[in-house]
């Protein structure tokens, strides 16, 4: 009788332990067929926009070096950088011109999207 009960107890704490290991599991999977929520494709470069002033301009190599105010969207603080620009975008502007602009950064390029004068 001691073994029925001894086997009794002891498949019923296993059973007890299988159902709180069934509880817990549910919140540490991933939501199937979900994305995480963070999750961007790598090739997708956010867009931000900035204004500041033309320090430079190389149509040849195609950049416009801008000293820009803050970019709080890319958590970046004022400063002076180039951008990859093309001839069109830069057709009409010129060095001391205060311009409002689109840029997509990818790492360490940045692309002026769309630049214009400040009104
Ligand atoms: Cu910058």
């Amino acid at each position: 009788m001691k073994y029925v009960l001894a086997t009794i107890l002891t498949t019923t704490l296993v059973q007890t332990a299988a159902a709180a290991d069934l509880q817990d599991k549910p919140m540490d999977r991933m939501p199937m067929g979900q994305p995480m929520p963070m999750e961007q494709p790598a090739s997708v470069a956010p867009t931000a926009k900035a204004s500041g002033t033309i320090k430079a301009i190389d149509a040849g190599k195609g950049t416009v070096t801008l000293a820009h105010g803050p970019v709080p969207s890319l958590q970046w603080p004022p400063m002076t950088m180039g951008f990859a620009a093309t001839p069109e975008q830069l057709k009409g502007l010129k060095v001391g011109d205060q311009v409002n602009f689109e840029f997509q950064s990818q790492g360490m390029t940045a692309r002026i999207v769309s630049i214009r004068k400040a009104d």
